[in-house]
């Protein structure tokens, strides 16, 4: 163990002397200096189209001129927000474990960094208005002054004890927004349906909440809330994209109905938090199939337009005034299943004999945010099957997906009618939202590249090879662009924030070579201890290695050994009882030592479980 930690800050050293070199290496040419991306979706209106330089004719020029690296990890990686970026050269953004910092676009130097060490799911982060930052940790919200850190104000809002696993209270897990004085933000899955809720941006007073569930007494299964970004409106009215509930097809029938306003997309009056209209496109949701993207404000031949979309496979645009559906498209594999919530509450579903896959899967559809540009819509379209291996599996709330068969689709539609104008495959997962820098489409994809599509047709423009995995999005404005390479996926991969500029000097991240030897030889300490027994984690698939173990009745220690960044634990339970556990870690060993009587016992992963990190523990 100790050794580790020895090697572990040896790696670390060098990275510290690495990024220095680039820090250094960094020459005084400045940028252009006015163009800035200071809104979750670069725009009031959710559009994420940039202010930029960058386009076909000279993204061959588009150039890493710095990395940082990234310490802070929740369940999905270290990022997963859009950065915010100043005219004035400044990087404003927030890690997976709530922190927030600021980085010199120059340099690369960290300004300053406030840790709040508080683990989320994400997609988190900031919103900015006069010279002030705002943002969420998993109860509190927070205003802090942007040129210093300095907290301007900060409040406990949630007192209810929240997790990071899918089917716990989540608490606040979203990138807010601020227009005019008003901070809007929504709890997430919460037991009843979380709240969206209103604040004076100046004092932090609350003005409004508003129940995303119709009857929040009514059923205590985490539900509802939103997960991105709303839209606010140039008359302060506030549109959510509200999340589904965390049901499985078997759960009890009776918790199954409509259940308002589940994957909906509901209106709110800016003053009063009152529900104006809703539109409800897919109610007795049992698939995880949210509708939970920023709603995007857009003019369509001189209608407006709201649209969105979401893990449920399709983009949808809604009359703004009425809540009226105006059309609606699936985008991306879909296998048969898309009515089958609406079937079971006619009594009349019939699935199949397991096993088979359900398209879009938990992690699948439309998972990151929109963009709008001249009458087109661009998704970032995930195909990854839920797989229903067995009938068990029905009682699943979050069907197991394997990521390493993740693939993908870029699509482009018509704002006015909805039709599909092209869609081009992807060979691995966009989860890095839309980005519309003149002619190119920006995404990051999950094996980490940052590739840029023509608008026209689809085609692959330009990618460049990201240091680690990601599932962050693109901020751009002038010549630069930051993204993270956020979710490291191979051993040695270290999380990473990114810089790109037009015809800067170019720079080679830290690789994290060292890191690799140090990680693998963590496993001589096997030698010092007697009995133990080892597992560890497949990189980079949410899996445990073995996810079959078996050991002799009496006291048993296990050995977990996370090689990844990822954090992980590792918890055994029998009959819905839990055991013993560890602490959630990251590239480090930890041990349990538990009393064990014969018999079948499950371990997981407590934030992955969901996804599948589970296993079988035979004591005999
Ligand atoms: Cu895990």
């Amino acid at each position: 163990m100790k050794r580790h930690v020895w090697q572990r800050v040896l790696a670390m050293l060098s990275v510290v002397v690495l990024t220095t070199a680039i820090a250094s290496a960094c020459g005084g040419d400045s940028g252009s200096g006015t163009a800035e991306w200071m809104q979750p979706n670069a725009s009031y209106e959710n559009t994420r189209v940039a202010s930029s330089d960058i386009d076909s004719e000279n993204v061959a020029d588009l150039n890493l001129t710095w990395a940082q690296e990234l310490t802070g990890a929740g369940p999905f990686g270290a990022f997963a927000s859009t950065p915010l970026i100043s005219e004035d050269g400044v990087a404003y953004v927030q890690d997976l474990a709530s922190n927030v910092m600021a980085y010199d676009l120059e340099t690369g130097e960290q300004l300053w960094k406030v840790e709040y060490k508080a683990p989320t799911i994400g997609p988190n982060g900031l919103a900015y208005e006069d010279g002030v930052l705002f943002g969420v940790t998993n109860g509190d919200v927070f205003a802090l002054e942007a040129e210093s850190g300095e907290k301007v104000w900060e409040k406990k809002v949630l007192d209810y004890d929240f997790g990071i696993a899918e089917g716990q209270n989540l608490g606040f897990t979203i990138q807010p927004a601020v227009r005019d004085g008003v901070l809007h933000l929504s709890e997430a899955a919460k037991a009843g349906g979380g709240r969206a809720l209103a604040f004076d941006a100046e004092t932090g007073e609350q003005l409004w909440t508003f129940d995303t569930t119709d009857e929040p007494e009514g059923d205590e299964t985490p539900s509802a809330g939103a997960w991105n970004t709303p839209l606010v409106d140039a008359d302060g009215n506030v549109y959510y994209s509200v999340a589904n509930g965390y049901y499985s097809h078997n759960s009890p029938k009776s918790t199954q109905n409509e259940r308002l306003y589940t994957n909906s997309l509901v209106k709110l009056d800016g003053e009063t938090g009152e529900l104006l209209w809703y539109y409800q496109t897919l109610p007795n949701d049992f698939w995880d199939w949210d509708l939970h993207l920023s709603p995007v404000l857009a003019d369509s031949d001189g209608e407006q337009v709201v649209v969105t979309g979401g893990k449920l496979g399709y983009v949808i645009a809604v009359d703004p005034e009425t809540g009226e559906e105006v059309w609606k498209t699936a985008v991306g594999t879909h296998n048969g299943h898309d009515d089958d919530s609406r079937k079971q509450l006619e009594g009349t579903l019939e699935l199949p004999s397991p096993p088979y896959e359900v398209f879009p899967g938990p992690y699948g559809g439309v998972e990151t945010n929109l963009a709008v540009a001249d009458g087109k819509v661009y998704a970032a379209v995930v195909n990854l099957p839920g797989q229903v291996n067995k009938p068990a599996d029905l009682n699943r709330p979050v069907l197991e997906v394997d990521f390493a068969d993740g693939r993908g689709e870029l699509v482009r539609l018509d704002l006015a009618t909805g039709e599909i104008d092209w869609s081009v495959e992807l060979d691995t997962m966009p989860l890095g939202a839309s980005t519309i820098s003149n002619d190119l489409l920006f995404t990051t994809l999950f094996d980490g590249r940052l590739v840029a599509h023509s608008l026209e047709d689809g085609s692959e423009v330009w990618s460049s090879k990201l240091p680690a995995g990601t599932n962050s999005p693109v901020a751009i404005a002038g010549d630069r662009l930051v993204t993270a390479a956020g979710f490291p996926q191979g051993l040695g991969q270290e999380p990473q924030l990114v810089s790109f500029q037009l015809n800067g000097e170019r720079v080679t991240p830290p690789a994290g070579d060292e890191a690799d030897e140090s990680a693998e030889t963590t496993t001589d300490d096997s030698a010092a201890g007697g009995d133990v027994t080892e597992v560890g984690v497949v990189e980079g698939a949410l899996r445990f290695d073995p996810s079959e173990l078996s050991v002799e009745a009496g006291e048993v220690t296990f050995r977990f050994n996370n090689t990844e960044a990822m954090p992980h634990d590792f918890v055994i339970e029998q009959d819905d009882q839990r055991i013993g556990g560890t602490d959630l870690i990251s590239n480090e060993s930890a041990e349990l030592t538990v009393e064990l009587e014969p018999g079948e016992y499950t371990f997981y992963c407590t934030p992955h479980r969901g996804a599948g990190m589970t296993g079988t523990l035979t004591v005999t």
